[in-house]
């Protein structure tokens, strides 16, 4: 027996590993399972393997900016540290103008993505929102506008009276090309309750990424983890993706957040530790079959940790970003002006090939 062996042994796992060597569909008493090692080498092993069938040693990386056109909110989730009221201090709405200098700028840095989001705006209508697409389309048709969270589309759809797939349409007429994996906080509702109450359900988030798979659009998940959830509200959560993602096919990556505790209501909590994140994420990689890439999103995790994310089934370290303002928010200490270079030099230290990608995973 060699030493991964006696590992996976010592662990409880070694059926559940066998299982995902031989590229058979893990269930959720496996996740639950793996969730629950404590030796993480256990863990690098098995997900680093199915990370290397699928991509060889190549890691991937884009070159793009974010960007908050306002962070004025109708809700006020406890984990949220980026949502303003109207006349708070820090409340912010940008008018066309700055966010066109903000992207002239990023075009000049030689960005091929704008990942845009804000806050549920309480007036602004739809048109509104078809106007920043067609301005920022106009500025570089070849531009990829990932915007709007399923929660701000549910937020339209709901101001306006029109259906989601009504909203989608006209949203993709204006330049929308793919949508972004906000809001998907944990689906479990006893957890939703607490920590996002008045954001929608679980359904309503998936029914969203369903529509906008019928219609031809693909999209990202994410999972905002490490707050009052239970590792059985996580599988939970992998195990309504996996399902949504059998029937569409559409996810293009999974991106598990990590929960950022400074300036709101859930101050009180640590966040999650690093050897959390590095669970989480192998554990995505195993489980998750039918979703071909795993990101960490450095920004939230910090850059080192990001790096080894790279020996556990992490295969995307997402962008240069730019500007961040919902991590840093809530106390991300990440820098703002990492570069393609660096990401790169990241990924190369990390004994990978970096790859510079498009939005849907092209090589650029
Ligand atoms: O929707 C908010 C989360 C999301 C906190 O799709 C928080 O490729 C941690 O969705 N601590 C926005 N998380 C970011 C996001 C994202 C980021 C990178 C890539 C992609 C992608 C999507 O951040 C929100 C919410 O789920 N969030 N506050 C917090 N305090
Ligand atoms: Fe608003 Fe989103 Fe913050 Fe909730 S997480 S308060 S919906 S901006």
């Amino acid at each position: 027996m060699n030493l991964t062996e006696k590992i996976w042994r010592q662990e409880g796992i070694k059926d559940v590993a066998r299982r995902a060597l031989a590229g058979r569909r893990l269930d959720e008493g496996d996740a639950l399972r793996l969730f629950q090692v404590r030796n993480l080498h256990a863990l690098a092993f098995l997900a680093g393997e199915v990370c290397r069938r699928l991509h060889g040693r190549r890691a991937y990386y884009i070159v793009n900016r974010h960007l908050n056109y306002s962070n004025l909110c109708v809700l006020s989730c406890p984990f949220c540290s980026f949502s303003r009221r109207k006349g708070e201090p820090g409340a912010f709405e940008l008018k066309e103008e700055e966010l066109k200098k903000r992207v002239c700028a990023a075009l000049a840095r030689g960005i091929t993505e704008i990942h845009m989001v804000g806050g549920l705006h309480p007036d602004w209508p739809l048109a509104r929102y078809e106007g920043l697409l067609k301005l920022l389309k106009g500025m570089d048709v070849r531009l990829h506008l990932k915007a709007f969270s399923a929660v701000e589309i549910l937020h339209f759809s709901r101001k306006e009276g029109l259906s989601v797939a009504r909203v989608l349409e006209r949203l993709r007429g204006a330049g929308l090309d793919s949508l972004p994996g906000g809001g998907a906080e944990i689906f479990a509702p006893s957890v939703r309750r607490r920590i996002c109450p008045g954001k929608g359900t679980s359904r309503e988030w998936l029914a969203v990424h369903r529509t906008w798979h019928r219609l031809g659009g693909r999209s990202t998940a994410t999972m905002l983890y490490g707050h009052v959830e239970s590792l059985r509200d996580r599988v939970d959560h992998l195990r309504r993706l996996r399902r949504l993602q059998d029937e569409t096919g559409g996810f293009l990556a999974f991106v598990p957040l990590p929960f950022s505790p400074a300036n709101n209501a859930f101050s009180h909590l640590p966040g999650p530790a690093g050897f959390d994140s590095l669970r989480t994420l192998a554990v995505s990689r195993l489980y998750l079959d039918n979703i071909n890439h795993l990101k960490c999103y450095w920004v939230g995790q910090g850059l080192k940790l990001a790096q080894v994310s790279l020996g556990y089934g992490v295969d995307d370290l997402d962008g240069t970003v730019m500007e961040e303002k919902i991590f840093h928010a809530a106390g991300s200490a990440s820098p703002q002006n990492v570069t393609a270079a660096d990401l790169e030099r990241l990924i190369r230290e990390a004994g990978r090939e970096p790859v510079r990608r498009d939005s849907l995973y092209g090589l650029v």
